[in-house]
């Protein structure tokens, strides 16, 4: 008898402490200690991540690694090796693109999938709830053939389904049901909901509101007053409501983007030209963080009058590098200013036709290109310290400008 699958389908699967775990996987004697990953305890660097012992001391990823010494100063500090996570990080999604042929990668440790229909390849039991099934299957693999704990969300949707794996944290699995995803949110902090912010909760927390459940009873008709559009998409996400479906990763239809309505239309090149140096590089640090490396890259202009444009350039190999993307970039820029130099009313950057960049990209110029990575990845972990600004290689900053959804995680 063909039985219908339960429509909780779609599985968030994330490692547990992962560049700890790795760490933990080679040397077995660092279990139970409060171990942190980058920086140096002199007070040095930043942290990539910590033990979940040293979680226990309030050290969390993004840290300076001075706040985490002097959090818990026995704990045992060891330099980032990303050549070798990101060994362990292709075998976690090469475990899952085996399991299902929708498989949609968000980060070095993390990923949607998508396993509706999947019962010829998974075969679960009988009366076995299919996505259950599949996140403790993907759970054990990965435990056997990476050696490292993972923890999984199962519901109707992408969002929900990371919430329930941040909760189920460590090594757990939690289903939502549907039709319960709304009563599963509502107790938790504004902040446990992907694309609330530090701005965003502080600007919610100003209407009085705490909880996701809050945000739930929360008239959509003010939060559309206070926060336009964007409010009613967190009227929706606030009750679990996700439209967008998990695609295969490798689709042209996905992008990564950063754009920006000036507060006075901006005809200064120089300045333009800032400007998209630092929408270059916030492209670049987050495809790296996703593990991606980007095929097109385009831009968006619009003039005064709303006119607006795109041109894009194909490139010869896939990147993930700010100054690739910014390259390409500039001179679409120029072209498209020698064609019609009006002053912008806003800029944009895209980076699209992505893949997983398992270091594919690398050439002939192979440890140039190891090099130029490595250096980016620096440049992150200063900026995830000091702020974007610390780093900036022109102006970026506008009076008046401002950012349009560059939601923070
Ligand atoms: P996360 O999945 O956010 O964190 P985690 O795996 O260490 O811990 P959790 O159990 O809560 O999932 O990030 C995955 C890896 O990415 C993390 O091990 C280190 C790296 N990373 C950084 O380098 N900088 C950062 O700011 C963050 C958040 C992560
Ligand atoms: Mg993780």
């Amino acid at each position: 008898m063909q039985r219908e699958s339960p429509p909780e389908t779609v599985i968030h699967v994330d490692l547990d402490a992962f560049f700890y775990a790795m760490e933990e996987l080679r040397d077995p004697s660092l279990k139970g200690k409060p171990v942190v990953i980058g920086g140096a305890p002199g007070g040095r660097g930043v942290v990539t991540t910590a033990s979940y012992e040293a979680r226990k001391y309030g050290i969390r990823s993004a840290m300076p690694a001075s706040t985490a010494h002097r959090l818990c100063p026995q704990a045992i500090f060891l330099p980032t090796d990303h050549r070798y996570y990101a060994e362990g990080s292709r075998r976690f999604h090469e475990i899952l693109r085996s399991l299902s042929p929708l498989v949609e990668p968000a980060g070095v440790d993390e990923a949607y999938l998508d396993v509706r229909g999947c019962e010829p390849i998974l075969r679960p039991a009988d009366g076995e709830h299919l996505g259950e099934f599949a996140a403790r299957a993907i759970r054990q693999r990965i435990r056997e053939e990476v050696g490292i704990a993972a923890s999984a969300g199962i519901s109707t949707n992408k969002l929900v389904s990371k919430v329930a794996s941040d909760a189920a944290k460590p090594d757990g699995m939690l289903l939502v049901r549907a039709g319960e995803e709304a009563a599963f949110l509502a107790p938790m902090d504004l902040r446990a909901l992907p694309g609330i912010g530090r701005q965003t909760a502080e600007g919610l927390r100003r209407l009085g509101l705490r909880t996701l459940g809050d945000l739930q009873a929360y008239p959509t008709g003010l939060l559309r007053e206070r926060f336009g559009t964007y409010g009613l998409e967190l009227a929706r996400h606030a009750r679990g409501e996700f439209e967008s479906a998990v695609t295969d990763g490798s689709g042209q239809a996905k992008s990564v983007s950063r754009e920006m309505t000036f507060g006075e239309d901006e005809g200064n090149r120089e300045r333009l030209r800032a400007v998209l140096r630092g929408q270059a590089e916030q492209v670049g640090r987050d495809l790296r963080r996703k593990l991606l490396s980007a095929r097109t890259i385009s831009i968006k202009y619009r003039y005064p009058d709303f006119e607006t444009h795109t041109a894009s350039q194909t490139l010869k190999l896939p990147t993930a590098l700010d100054e690739v993307i910014f390259q390409a970039a500039s001179k679409l820029l120029s072209a498209a200013l020698r064609k019609d130099g009006r002053p912008l009313r806003l800029l944009g950057v895209a980076a699209s036709g992505l893949g997983l960049d398992e270091g594919r990209q690398l050439g002939l110029d192979a440890e140039d290109e190891e090099r130029r990575v490595r250096l980016n990845r620096t440049l992150d972990e200063v900026r995830a310290r000091f702020g974007t600004d610390s780093l900036e290689t022109g102006l970026t900053r506008f009076q008046g400008a401002k950012h349009w959804r560059d939601f923070e995680r």
